[in-house]
């Protein structure tokens, strides 16, 4: 068989200020699905992710989780990667941006570039979003991120800027020449319109913080984390390594055939990357493949937002494959999609306990039973035209799934292989082995046979097919089928007919125990503890609580000094994490006259806090305000309703009216107060 050559390909890089949600296995799931894929069509498979680990949203981050950014990183980087190692994601190499080998590629890039002419310095002023790592295109201090919507920050620095004007005609020949350079085509058409609106030099460096790599030379600048960030694609083969076996790395696997990313980091993937590239004259990568966002209750599912699903509630109850398959056969690659528990165990029953689970336990226990546990041999004579549909769908289903898989329609190829389940099963009830194996007779020895011969290789089939998606059922399935590893087989040999004769049956058990609806209720409850639990063990804060408290506003009884005898030392004081937020959302509880929920914005994290204010404050005129709350609070319930946080205020008059705590000065969302 012809050697097909390498395929190299990645999932972006995931900050470290979070922990992994199901957003993120999605993207992982797919690469891990096509890196198996291509394994088992004979390609050199290399597959990367990793973790993006510098810029000022980790470094505040860790200094909200009062650790240095490094401890941070490295905390909040192992539960990616023990996730993955969990899930038994195939990745080849694991990249942390803070590694040594990262940094000595990006500077090497940097000199690159400026060697060649395509960075100079100049000086910045203008807005950044810290959110999205983003120098944004609004004028007025403070006005929303165009992307995110989050409050901007002003940014005055002398910068290295990269030439981003020159590139503008180089991106749009490489998107006409090659259409498939950006997919699907509506991400390409945005694209092509934001490059020809104009392109502005792009800032590349920082001075205002120090978590970063410092650029070569200058060593009070770091870096731009996208920079940066981008470069891990090849660093992490080689680039900047003076080592030959690092170069040969390089040159085996670089250009990436597939960036797989989700759809909000287009831009920085698909303009900025290439640019990059382009000016340092290296090899560009043949595709970026933007998927859309998995939305849980209608939006997208982020840490900000407080809607994440994590995937190891769905793991604990029903395992990687059912959250993987769900993944692609439930949302259609490159559209949003929605999650919710309720679908994914309908998937589970309908498809995999009743579906592939049912088709391979009956096939093998009539096996195990009328035969003795060995694969019958079919006879020509009892074959029927029924047998020969089968046969005839199995091959039909091979091609079409081969070509639906790599054209990344995960949904659609599942849906075909499915087809060919769904029509075994029929066939089996049709066919009545069960009846047929009644009569003692030649022929029908002879035909039950073949029905069962005809269902087991319809079986292996299925099953070779779903390996890259389901691999840990489907490699129980072979093992059962007495086929031994699944992970040797060259699909692109799979057809119809290979099924070897008297192969002895494995163990024969249910690899899909049927779920219920008390598996839905545990997986809510499991998502209701883990967003219960702080992501980072800070000392909870013991606050005497007014009787505000129930009402969380932290009262500050003005002007009451406190008793000699009751003073608190600075230390005891640090433990109480103040800081300044934004009031996004505001509006009234149902039921309950005195409080507001609050929707805050931290510069780090939105959160929900319900606070006792709604007497004196009209909930519209909130909106934009910026508070001060007290961060480190551990969170509760209020009317349903879990408060995350408390905010300031004076109570005033014996009615304890609230008065929200602020500045006269403008100060940045998620500033401390000390
Ligand atoms: O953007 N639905 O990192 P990040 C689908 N560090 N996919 C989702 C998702 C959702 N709700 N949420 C996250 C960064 N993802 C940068 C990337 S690359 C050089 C640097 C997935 O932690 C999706 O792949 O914000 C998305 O693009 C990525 O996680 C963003 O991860």
């Amino acid at each position: 068989m012809d050697n097909p050559g390498k395929f190299y390909i990645t999932t972006p890089i995931y900050y470290v200020n979070a922990r992994p949600h199901i957003g993120h296995t999605y993207t992982t799931v797919v690469c891990d699905a096509v890196a198996r894929r291509q394994r088992m069509m004979g390609f050199d498979t290399w597959f990367l992710t990793g973790t993006d680990e510098h810029g000022q949203k980790i470094e505040r981050s860790a200094v909200a989780a009062g650790c240095s950014p490094k401890e941070f990183a490295d905390r909040v980087s192992g539960e990616f990667r023990q996730l993955w190692d969990r899930m038994k994601l195939t990745y080849d190499d694991f990249i942390r941006t803070t590694e040594p080998r990262h940094v000595q590629g990006v500077q090497a890039l940097f000199t690159r570039l400026k060697e060649h002419g395509y960075i100079y310095k100049g000086s910045y002023s203008g807005q950044y979003c810290v959110y999205d790592e983003l120098f944004v295109d609004v004028t007025e201090p403070g006005a929303p991120c165009p992307e995110c919507g989050r409050t901007t920050e002003t940014i005055q620095e002398e910068n290295y800027f990269f030439k981003l004007s020159a590139m503008e005609e180089p991106l749009l020949k490489l998107y006409t020449e090659y259409p498939d350079f950006i997919r699907p085509e509506a991400r390409r058409n945005e694209v092509i319109s934001f490059v020809r609106g104009g392109l502005r030099d792009l800032s590349v460096s920082r001075t205002t913080f120090t978590w970063g790599i410092p650029v070569p030379g200058d060593e009070k600048h770091v870096i731009y984390v996208w920079l940066d960030a981008l470069a891990n694609y090849i660093t992490a083969i080689g680039y900047g390594s003076g080592d030959p076996k690092d170069t040969a790395k390089l040159a085996r696997y670089w250009p990436a055939d597939v960036h797989m990313i989700g759809k909000e980091i287009v831009r920085f993937h698909c303009v900025y990357w290439p640019a990059f590239l382009l000016a340092a004259d290296l090899p560009l990568p043949k595709s970026i493949i933007a998927h859309g966002w998995l939305l849980f209750e209608e939006s997208k599912m982020s840490k900000s937002r407080g809607n994440i699903v994590r995937s190891e509630t769905i793991l604990d109850t029903l395992g990687a494959d059912t959250l993987r398959y769900f993944l692609l056969r439930e949302i259609v690659f490159g559209s949003d999609g929605s999650f919710s528990f309720d679908a994914l165990v309908q998937r589970f029953n309908a498809d995999l306990a009743n579906g592939l689970g049912n088709l391979s336990s009956r096939t093998l226990s009539m096996i195990t039973r009328y035969f003795d546990g060995e694969i019958p041999y079919p006879s020509l004579g009892a074959r029927t035209a029924a047998d020969d549909a089968v046969a005839e769908l199995a091959n039909q289903t091979i091609a079409d799934f081969h070509v639906q898989f790599e054209q990344f329609q995960f949904s659609r190829a599942l849906e075909t292989a499915w087809g060919l389940v769904a029509a075994v099963n029929k066939y089996i009830v049709e066919n009545e082995p069960w009846a047929v194996a009644e009569k003692e007779d030649q022929d029908s020895r002879a035909r039950l046979a073949t029905i069962l011969h005809t269902s087991a290789e319809a079986l292996r089939i299925v099953t070779a097919l779903a390996h890259p998606v389901i691999p840990e059922s489907t490699a129980r399935i072979w093992e059962q089928m007495g086929l031994g590893d699944i992970s040797r087989l060259d699909l692109r040999n799979l057809e119809w007919g290979q099924l070897p004769l008297h192969t002895k049956l494995g163990k024969v058990e249910a690899v899909f125990p049927r779920a219920d609806k008390s598996t839905i209720e545990r997986m809510q409850q499991m998502e209701q503890e883990r967003a219960g639990q702080t992501t980072f063990t800070e000392p909870s804060v013991e606050l005497k609580p007014t009787e505000s408290v129930a009402a969380p506003v932290a009262a500050m009884q003005a002007p009451a000094a406190a008793p000699a005898n009751k003073t608190i030392t600075i230390d005891d004081f640090a433990k109480v994490e103040l800081r300044v937020a934004q009031v996004k959302v505001a509006e009234k509880v149902k039921g309950a006259d005195k409080l507001l929920r609050l929707e805050v914005d931290l510069g780090t994290e939105t959160r929900q806090i319900v606070a006792g204010i709604a007497k004196a404050y009209d909930p519209e005129k909130l909106i934009g305000r910026k508070v001060v709350i007290v961060a480190n609070l551990a969170p509760r319930k209020l009317r349903g309703l879990e408060s995350q946080g408390m905010i300031v205020a004076a109570s005033l008059g014996d009615e304890g009216v609230p008065v929200l705590a602020g500045f006269l000065e403008d100060v940045p969302v998620g500033a401390r107060l000390k």
